[in-house]
């Protein structure tokens, strides 16, 4: 393909260098060579890549990891739209990548639902669809080519299964709980993993539950609401580090102690640099990594899918899950988000 287009660029080149000759009449033609950068371009991948918002460190620190794989010097053109957290600007986002006919387009869904109509207008287009992180409901599995991100039920049982560590299962435990984006994957996993632990263990009851979207300062809002409403809150179970963040704040302008030997432990999602620095400082318990750094995941599969391969049509990230009491600044140091 390359030494087709350069064939005939280097033909057209002649052919301009001969008509020039030929009009100027005296002295020699001006040299024309190839306008490399334009034939670079010409063989770009072009990837069109639709993004919640930037709600979180974990979002961008998964941008970031976006843009550093999918660079021109990778060999790829990125187009990156922010859709604020609207659904609605993604599927608009979709149809732009499908009419602007960029070779892949990549997804990190906001929801799980209402996909089909968008995925079926880029797969009557032709174009692969990678979705990436949270996963997305669909009665035809054949409208996304594959999907790369983290198990969230398995990291709610993650969670529980240090909750049951630390308390035992015979435990009366009042759990506050800040959910993230609803009908996200992240919360419907996180949440269902919860669940699952409140059934088996009789004890525990899930005393406030409420959405702070997965941002510092509806994680604050919602927590300062749920302070003033009970008096006593042993876990604080909270999808992710940012709302933690924002709980904390509420936590201390209440003059309520939280995280090693305080009132209330913190069970948080994400273990992101900000994160881990907290659970070494003994302010969160436990948290649950989610790994953000998708761009070589997502870039593997374009590989794979250009060499005429079949990738995985799942992809599920190792996870682990720090304790206060064990990480090290080791840890923190060895994290690159
Ligand atoms: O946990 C949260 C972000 O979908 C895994 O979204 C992601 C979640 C992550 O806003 O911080």
């Amino acid at each position: 393909m390359k030494i087709v287009k350069w064939i005939l660029l280097a033909a057209g080149t002649c052919c301009l260098m001969l008509s020039l000759a030929s009009c100027s009449g005296a002295g020699p033609a001006p040299a024309v060579t190839p306008d490399e950068s334009q034939t670079e371009a010409n063989n770009l991948i072009t990837v069109g890549f639709s993004q919640v918002g930037a709600e979180s460190d974990w979002r961008m620190a998964n941008t970031k990891s976006m843009k550093e794989t999918f660079t021109e010097a990778n060999g790829y053109k990125l187009i990156l739209k922010d859709a604020q957290q609207s659904q609605e600007k993604q599927i608009e986002a979709i149809r732009e990548f499908t009419a602007q006919k960029a070779d892949y387009i990549v997804v990190a869904p906001v929801t799980e639902e209402g996909w089909d109509e968008a995925l079926q207008e880029a797969k009557d287009a032709g174009i692969p669809v990678i979705i990436v992180d949270r996963m997305i409901k669909t009665s035809d599995d054949s409208l996304y080519t594959c999907w790369v991100g983290s198990d969230f039920r398995k990291e709610g049982e993650t969670a529980v299964a240090c909750m049951e560590n630390a308390f035992g299962s015979d435990a009366e435990l009042s759990i506050a709980h800040l959910q993230g984006s609803m009908g996200s994957s992240a919360q419907i996993g996180r949440t269902e993993g919860l669940q699952a632990g409140v059934s088996k263990n009789t004890g525990w009851n899930v005393t406030a539950r409420d959405s702070g979207d997965f941002t510092q300062v509806k994680g604050k809002e919602v927590m300062e609401r749920i302070l003033k409403q009970y008096d006593r809150i042993d876990v604080l179970y909270c999808e992710n580090d940012n709302m933690a963040f924002g709980a904390m704040e509420a936590m201390d302008e209440a003059d309520r102690t939280y995280g090693v030997g305080g009132e209330i432990t913190i069970v948080s999602f994400d273990a992101t640099h900000a994160g881990l620095v907290a659970t070494l400082e003994g302010k969160i318990n436990y948290n649950v990594e989610c790994n953000p750094l998708h761009g070589p995941r997502v870039e593997e599969i374009i590989r794979q899918l250009e060499a005429g391969n079949t990738p995985n049509k799942m992809a599920y990230v190792d996870e682990t899950v720090f304790d206060a009491a064990t990480i090290t600044q080791g840890d923190i140091d060895a994290r690159a988000y």
